[in-house]
């Protein structure tokens, strides 16, 4: 018996009901971008998801995001979120071919996941649902009219298929003017939810910009940061990192935009008196400066998530003090405007090594990236437990009451950074020419400060390497030595000892939960 075949035309109309689907979510989705603007560009249904996703992705696979795709984890994640819903969407487009109810029914489930996404955020407000509202609306309305356009099969028998593309194929057209409607229709949605999706993302810009706000004086300047080595050794890390090349880390898909007209930081939970504090009430308290190495927990051996400035800001422990802390408290919490919760131990925040409340970093507002208009930075903790970018809220708790983002996650509490020396130049499995080549590097060892670096070529001696310009404890010192290279494959080993004198553990340890550890190794060619 001779099966039924489906005639080429039928293949053609099933695929424009797929691409119906993928449209009808994109130009949903788009003005949906465009509302959030308005509303709060994390409400906007591509971001409220793909933060969920964030916040849903267990530890070991964020360990692995981030060690193969580093900064570009979130274009990765963003695609992927986008890459699932064009699935989906398809699906529905196809679906819709013959239950057109349904496939609506479906649209707006879809949307409404993303309206429950943003909903759930941390820091959402009811109005927060709007933009996945009118996703929905524009989904299923964009869906309707492209069906219209989907031209009818000339052969009656695919009309039977279905009673519903039966009654299509009365009223609609058929044949290649048909086709060609369809895909001027396909192509001007196309092209109008491009255009609105970028005029989202464009609105959704800063709302005061950084370069606005003026700095106030520290109290007592510092003396201009030394001169690093870098122009002696070519390669080696600029003493300061400049501002464009500071490592960026945090779960922020949209940087949060503030208007500092009306941002406040709140000062709360188990204090005598409850602050609340404007930027232009901050900006008049004591600010000193401080020069600071910032590192993530993250980072590997010989990893970049680590750079260093000269930062401005309000000591923390002044403000705790206004505020008068009580008895038993052992952590602050502190929260960000994007609803990041990070826990730093009393302590830190009030003995001398200067916590603070920064506004500036290397003479600038902190840029949006960074965490404008306020940020926390606590010398010798990892970013991940005392440098709240967005910084907004401060409550004193403590470490049994509350649990903060990572720690849910089953980082480590405490967060001190390790002795860790790293090696800038020669590059990894480069070759270089026999002779005098420098080996560069920084090594830190915040709190404590570095007191001597030791290379080794192979199996050698470890040779002690120059030092750079002195920073101060929590900065980072460069170091170089000059080897004089012989032909083969050599490796280079660095380790650091630091002011206390002890040597930095060989014992390697992976980021994970509370820091990398052991010597950095890398290997060249001499040729
Ligand atoms: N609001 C907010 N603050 C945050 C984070 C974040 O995800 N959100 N990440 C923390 C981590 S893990 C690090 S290492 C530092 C990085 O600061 P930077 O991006 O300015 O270098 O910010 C910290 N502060
Ligand atoms: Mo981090």
């Amino acid at each position: 018996m001779e099966h039924p075949r489906r005639s080429p035309g039928a293949t053609g109309q099933r695929l424009m009901y797929a691409v119906s689907g993928v449209l009808a979510a994109a130009a949903g989705m788009a003005v949906g971008h465009l509302v959030a603007a308005f509303v709060n560009p994390s409400a906007s249904p591509v971001l409220a998801v793909g933060s969920t996703v964030i916040d849903a992705t267990p530890t070991p696979v964020k360990e692995w995001a981030v060690r193969n795709f580093g900064t570009a984890d979130k274009p990765v994640l963003l695609g992927s979120v986008a890459l699932v819903t064009a699935l989906a969407a398809a699906g529905i487009g196809w679906v819709s071919r013959t239950r057109p109810s349904l496939a609506n029914v479906l649209v707006v489930g879809l949307a409404m996941l993303a309206g429950l996404a943003a909903w759930s955020r941390p820091a959402s407000a009811p109005f927060d649902i709007v933009p996945a509202l009118v996703t929905a609306a524009v989904g299923v309305a964009t869906l309707t009219g492209l069906r219209a356009l989907i031209p009818n099969l000339p052969t009656p028998g695919a009309a039977q298929e279905s009673p519903l593309s039966h009654t299509a194929y009365a009223k609609g057209a058929s044949g290649e003017p048909a086709r060609r409607n369809f895909l001027i229709g396909a192509a001007g949605v196309t092209v109008g939810a491009a255009a609105l999706g970028a005029l989202g993302q464009k609105l959704a810009a800063p709302a005061t910009l950084p370069s606005s706000v003026t700095l106030p004086k520290p109290q007592t300047a510092l003396p201009p940061l030394p001169t690093g080595i870098e122009g002696k050794v070519p390669g080696i890390s600029p003493f300061s990192t400049p501002l464009n090349d500071f490592y960026r880390v945090d779960t922020a898909l949209v940087i949060p935009r503030i208007d500092v007209g009306n941002w406040v930081l709140e000062i709360g939970g188990k204090v005598d008196k409850k602050l609340s504090i404007t930027f232009a009430e901050l900006l008049t308290m004591p600010m000193i400066e401080k020069d600071i190495t910032l590192n993530c927990v993250s980072n590997e051996v010989g990893g970049p998530y680590i750079s260093s400035t000269r930062w401005l800001g309000v000591r923390v422990r002044d403000l705790l003090e206004r505020a008068g802390v009580q008895h038993g408290v052992d952590q602050i919490l502190s929260e960000s405007t994007d609803g990041m919760t990070i826990s730093t131990p009393i302590q830190a925040l009030t003995d001398d090594r200067d916590a603070l409340i920064a506004v500036a970093m290397n003479g600038q507002p902190l840029p949006a990236r960074h965490g404008f208009p306020a940020r926390m930075v606590t010398p010798g903790l990892y970013g991940f437990v005392g440098a709240t970018k967005w910084l907004t809220k401060l409550t004193a708790t403590t470490y049994a009451a509350d649990k903060a983002y990572w720690t849910q996650r089953d980082w480590a509490i405490d967060g001190t950074v390790k002795t860790q020396a790293r090696i800038d130049t020669p590059a990894g499995l480069a070759t270089y020419k026999p002779g005098k080549v420098a080996i560069g590097g920084v090594a830190w060892a915040q709190l404590r400060g570095i007191k001597e670096v030791e290379v080794r070529v192979d199996n050698g001696p470890w040779e002690k390497a120059t030092l750079g310009p002195d920073g101060g404890t929590d900065y980072w010192r460069q170091w170089f030595w000059v080897w004089d290279a012989t032909s083969g494959r050599h490796e280079l080993t660095v380790r650091a000892t630091d002011g206390t004198g002890a040597l930095q553990t060989d014992k390697r340890a992976d980021p994970f939960p509370g820091g990398a550890s052991g010597w950095h190794s890398i290997v060249v060619l001499i040729s």
